[in-house]
C-alpha cells in the first residue's frame, strides 16, 4: 500500500480534517479561530508563530486548525505546515479592498496554490471584517473585486469557494467550513 494511501485511510478511521488558516497579516485568522471556539474576540495580538487549535465535532469530524502568523518576516515559515493539509483557508481583509494589500495577497496567494505538498487540498477564501463595511458598498461587488484581484479563476489545481465572512458575528463561517467538510469528503471517499 503507497504512503498517500495509508494516509488516506487513516484519515478516514480518524474523522480527522486538517485545516490550515493562511493569509496577510491582520486579516483576522486567529479571530475567526477564536469565533470557532466560542471565546473572546475582543482580545486578539499578532500570532507570532503558530497555534493548533481542535473543533470536534463538526459534522463527525474533529477539525484541527492551524493559526500561523501572516507577518511577511513569518511566511517563509508557512511551508512547515503544509503536509497533509486537507483544506487551506485562506483569509482576506474586506477593509484593504482597492488597496495595495489585495496585490500582495494575490502574490503570496499565488505561491500557496502552487506548492505541491498542498495539491489537492480544498481551498476556501474568506473575506472577512464585512461588519466593517458601510452599508453603501455591496458585499457582492467587495466579493467580484477580491475574487478578480487574486485571480481565483485562474485556479485550476484546488476546488475553490469565496465567501464574506465575519469573524465578530459569525457570518456565513458555518456555510464555509461546511464546504471545506464535504470537499475533503468527496476526496477522501473517491476511490472508496
Ligand atoms: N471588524 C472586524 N474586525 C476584525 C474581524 N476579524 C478580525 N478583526 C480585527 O482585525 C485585527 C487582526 O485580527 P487577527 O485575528 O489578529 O488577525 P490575524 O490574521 O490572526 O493576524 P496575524 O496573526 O498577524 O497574521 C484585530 O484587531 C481583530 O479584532 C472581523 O470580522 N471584523
Ligand atoms: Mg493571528
Amino acid at each position: 500500500m503507497g504512503l498517500l494511501t495509508t494516509i488516506r485511510k487513516q484519515k478516514i478511521k480518524d474523522k480527522e480534517i486538517r485545516v490550515l488558516i493562511l493569509g496577510l497579516d491582520n486579516s483576522g485568522k486567529t479571530t475567526l479561530v477564536r469565533h470557532l471556539l466560542h471565546e473572546d474576540v475582543s482580545t486578539v495580538s499578532p500570532t507570532l508563530g503558530f497555534a493548533i487549535r481542535t473543533l470536534s465535532d463538526i459534522g463527525g469530524y474533529t477539525l484541527q486548525l492551524w493559526d500561523v502568523g501572516g507577518q511577511s518576516s513569518l511566511r517563509p515559515f508557512w511551508r512547515n505546515y503544509f503536509d497533509r493539509t486537507d483544506v487551506v483557508i485562506w483569509v482576506v481583509d474586506a477593509t484593504t479592498v482597492g488597496e495595495e494589500r489585495l496585490s500582495e495577497c494575490r502574490a503570496e496567494l499565488s505561491k500557496v496554490v502552487a506548492e505541491d505538498k498542498l495539491s489537492g487540498a480544498g481551498v476556501l477564501v474568506l473575506v472577512n471584517k464585512i461588519d466593517s463595511v458601510p452599508s453603501s458598498v455591496s458585499i457582492d461587488d467587495i466579493v467580484k473585486t477580491v475574487r478578480v484581484a487574486l485571480a481565483l479563476d485562474r485556479i485550476t489545481n484546488h476546488e475553490w469557494i469565496i465567501l464574506p465572512c465575519s469573524a465578530y458575528t459569525g457570518e456565513n463561517i458555518d456555510q464555509g467550513l461546511r464546504w471545506a467538510i464535504d470537499e475533503v469528503k468527496r476526496r477522501l471517499y473517491r476511490f472508496d
